[in-house]
Formats: structure tokens, sequence, C-alpha cells
């Protein structure tokens, strides 16, 4: 990191805290809580300590942190857990309705399963507020703040109100979608205006950002320079710039050379070998974006027409459950498993079954080792802001065996150019481009992972980190000298 960087004035707030205890008959359990954005931070912040504000949603959050404060990780503590508690009206206005069922949908474009109610805007305009309450208690005189996603749209601007002396970062971890379609948010002109409270704004990718410009421009009818990708206020600008995000590629490579993960891998390639099977591998959070469906549908095809490849391939599907007191997420699991049932049905024989349904989260080693053993992986998003299961996957491929499928409306599809692409709705293609990928040679296979290792290890999680930070702490230094 840059020296010019004041670690310990870095506050990031997020809705997902990075540790949820959880009250299990008498005793408490902490969780690990899967996800994108907090397997992305957890690793900084423990670098850079500082402070972290977020929703405490466990149901022994409250005995581990009675006045909200916990500092973390609980067996080395790093740094400082502010927990926010929400009642369960706030939970579901907020959370359940108007971030998941109304952001979230709408952001990736699914217009069907949008819902928007005015009451539940008013409990997300509440529960932002908190969240920037507590935030300028605890934020230092210039300090910076990195905040995130479409749970606290608003936050940037209430933040600004509050403390005006502070930098502002806020990260937007999903698409924006073209305006045609932002626009059937019946508060779009709200959120924008709340997002250009920030100083930086990021996004994943370029079309991101030029979609939020233009929502801006049309939306708001504030000019925007384009150049320059900002958007001028009297006393200060917003800048809006895309940060595809990453990983810790080095972690991941230590992770899977550890002892037990080697040992761990070699005897599942043994087993793979030895029946002559080849392994195949998904992990997902149940969320209909993922395209988990689409994914069954389109294995089914290509077991039809290429009948060489059954008794051929396990492919290991796991399916993180997520968002369960939504119930199109209940919905979705129950589909998913029965599909998967399904096609068990049709294709085995002597003793064989092409999928291994695992509805559960597996601990961060063994997936990484199961990545490492993978021949191949599908990732099957109908859109997804980037998908760090992608980067994942290949950061884990030392043996630089494995063949990635990605779907070409993930976000990682701009930067993973030697993944094989395929359109997620189009099981035909996707049948013929697993065909393809399957009958790629091994020095093939090699060259394309490579280069996608070193693109990953020029782009990782702390790259991301350090330009966003390094961004904001300007404005911090530009802010204090005022
Ligand atoms: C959002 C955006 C964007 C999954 N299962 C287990 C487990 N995971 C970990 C993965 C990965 C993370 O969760 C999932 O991240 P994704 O990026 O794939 O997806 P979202 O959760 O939707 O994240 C996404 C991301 O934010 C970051 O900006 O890329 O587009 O939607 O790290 O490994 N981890 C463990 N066990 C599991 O079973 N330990």
């Amino acid at each position: 990191m840059d020296s010019s960087y004041q670690p310990r004035s870095l506050v990031v707030v997020t809705n997902r805290e990075p540790y949820v205890d959880e009250k299990i008959a008498n005793s408490i359990r902490r969780l690990e809580t899967a996800g994108g954005v907090v397997s992305a931070l957890d690793p900084v912040l423990q670098q850079v300590h500082g402070a972290w504000v977020a929703w405490g949603s466990g149901s022994g959050d409250r005995d581990t942190a009675p006045h909200g404060v916990r500092m973390v990780p609980p067996q080395a503590p790093q740094y400082t857990l502010h927990r926010i508690f929400l009642s369960p009206e706030e939970v579901n206005g907020y959370y359940n309705h108007y971030a998941n069922q109304g952001l979230w949908p709408l952001s990736h474009m699914l217009i069907e399963r949008t819902k928007f109610a005015r009451e539940d805007f008013q409990t997300y305009r509440t529960v932002n507020r908190k969240f920037a309450r507590r935030t300028a208690q605890i934020a230092p005189q210039n300090g910076a703040i990195f905040s995130h996603d479409y749970h606290l749209a608003l936050f940037p601007r209430i933040i600004r109100e509050m403390r005006p002396d502070v930098a502002v970062a806020h990260f937007w971890h999903i698409p924006w979608p073209p305006f045609t379609i932002f626009r059937l948010c019946p508060q779009h002109q709200e959120i924008v205006r709340g997002l250009l409270g920030a100083d930086i704004l990021g996004f994943q990718t370029p079309q991101d950002v030029d979609n939020f410009l233009t929502a801006v421009e049309r939306g708001l009818k504030y000019p925007v320079d384009r150049e320059t990708h900002t958007v001028k206020f009297p006393n200060r600008e917003v800048t809006v710039r895309d940060y595809p995000i990453s990983v810790d590629i080095t972690a991941i490579e230590k992770m899977v050379e550890g002892p037990r993960i080697r040992r761990w891998t070699r005897a599942l390639r043994h087993k793979a070998e030895s029946q002559q099977v080849m392994l195949g591998i998904s992990v997902d959070r149940g969320d209909y974006t993922k395209g988990i469906l689409q994914r069954l549908t389109a294995l089914e095809e290509f077991f039809e027409r290429y009948p060489e490849y059954q008794e051929r391939i396990v492919f290991l599907q796991i399916v993180v459950p997520t968002r369960t007191a939504v119930r199109e997420y209940r919905l979705l699991h129950q589909k998913v498993t029965e599909e998967s049932a399904r096609l068990n049905r049709k294709f085995s024989r002597n003793g064989w079954q092409p999928i291994i349904h695992v509805p559960r989260s597996l601990d961060r080693p063994r997936l990484m080792g199961l990545f490492r053993a993978a021949d191949f992986a599908i990732v099957s998003s109908l859109f997804d802001g980037m998908n760090l299961v992608a980067k994942e996957f290949i950061s884990a491929q030392l043996d630089n065996r494995g063949v990635l499928l990605l779907s070409e409306t993930a976000g990682a599809a701009a930067e993973l150019e030697e993944a094989f692409h395929f359109n997620p709705l189009d099981a035909g293609n996707f049948a013929d481009q697993l065909a393809r990928a399957l009958q790629t040679p091994l020095n093939e296979r090699a060259q394309r992972i490579q280069m996608m290792r070193q693109h990953i290890h020029h782009h990782t999680i702390y790259d991301w980190m350090h330009q966003i930070v390094e961004a904001l702490d300007q404005v911090a230094q530009s802010y204090a000298s005022r």
C-alpha cells in the first residue's frame, strides 16, 4: 500500500457483517459468511486494521457484542466490528423487500421479479440513516469511508450531510442496468442522488459506469463530463470509474499448497483417475441470477448430444442457501434439488450418476482444494457484477489442467478472455462449448490458464483496494487542507 495512506482512518460499511455469531442450543457458534463482498474485504481490513460497520444479523450477535462492538477475528483480533441491530420490520422492509426484491432483480435486469413498495423505501431510508449515524460517530476527523453496494445507496448522501469533513468511496458490486430499465425504480432519482453523495463511485465494468452516467444525465438532468467521468457540483466533484474486483491469488495458492489440502486434493484426483471420470464443479449462492437451473438444462442437453461423456463426468454442484426468508429463493432451492434428482434418474447407469448436489457451504480451504482438483468449472450467471468464483477457480489451478466455462454476461468475462464463453440461455451453445473445452489438448489448456493466472496476479484484490483507497486518500487530504 502507498505510504501516504493512513490505514487506521479507514471505515468499511457493508450490509453483511464479516463475522456472525449464531446461538445454537446453549452455545454460540461463529459462522463463516459466504458472499463476494466479505471474502474480498476481510483479508484487506485485517491487514490495514480500522473499523467495519455492518448489520448484526446473527442470533448471538448481541451476546458477543452487548454494546454493538466486537473485536475481530475473534481468535486474533485485528479490527473493530460495529454492529447495527435491526428490528424484524426493518429487516423485512430494508433487506428482504427493498434491497433484495427491488434493487437486486432490477439491477440484474429481471424485471418480472422486481417489486417496489413505498413503505419499504421509507424503511430502507431509515436503516441507511442508522448506518450513517453510527459511522458518523466513529469516523475520525477527515477520515476515509468505504461503503458498499445496493443495500446502502442512500448512505453516501446522508453521511455527507452529517459529516462533511470525511471522504467517501462507494462501490456498487452488482451490474448497473441501462436507464430504460433503471427508471422503473420509483425512487430512481433518490437512489442516484444518494450515491452521488460519494466522492468516488466504483463499478465493476466500463459498461456499468456508462449506464450510471446516463442515469445521472437522463434521470436527474445533471451535466456529466464524459471525458473525465465526473459529475461536478459547485463545491466538489464525484469521480465515477470502473474498478473490477478480484481475489487474493497468492493466498489461494498457499491454501491449496498446504499439506492437508494437498493430500485431500491428491486423493480426489486419484479416485477420479482410477474411476476414469472427469470432475466438474460449480459453486454459487442459491440465487436465480446465477443460472443454476439453466445450467442443469444445458447439462441435460450435453449428455444427450454427447453420450460418450455419460459415465465419464461427475459434476459437483455446490449451492449455498441464501436469503431464505424470501419465498422465491426457497422455491429455487427446491427446484434445483428436484431437477438434479431428475437428471440423475434419467442418466444413471452402472452405479454412476452425473450430478452430486451439495446444498450447503464448505470451508474455504476445501473449496479451493476442489477448484484445484477439478477438470472443469462452470459459471453460468444470467448477469453478474463480476463473479469471484471464476477468478478463484483459475487462481487455484496450480496444475494447469482445468478449463473454465464462463457465461459471457458475467462481469468476469470481460477480463478472463481465455475462458470458454457461452450464452447461459442457449443450452445448445452451452453444451457445444463444454464439449469443445473438454476436447482441448492439455498444452492449450495450460496456456489459457497461465494467461488468466498472469492477469489475476497483475490485478489482485489488493490492487483493487489500493486503487480505490489511494484515490479516496487524495480526496481526504484535499478536504483536510481546506
Ligand atoms: C457479489 C456480486 C461480485 C461460495 N460458496 C461458498 C463460499 N463461497 C464464496 C465464493 C466467492 C463468494 O462466496 C461468492 O462471490 P461471487 O462473486 O461469486 O458472488 P456474490 O455473492 O453474488 O457477490 C458479484 C461480488 O459481489 C464481489 O464484488 O463478484 O458479481 O453478485 O468468494 O468462494 N465460500 C465458502 N464456502 C462456500 O460454500 N467458504
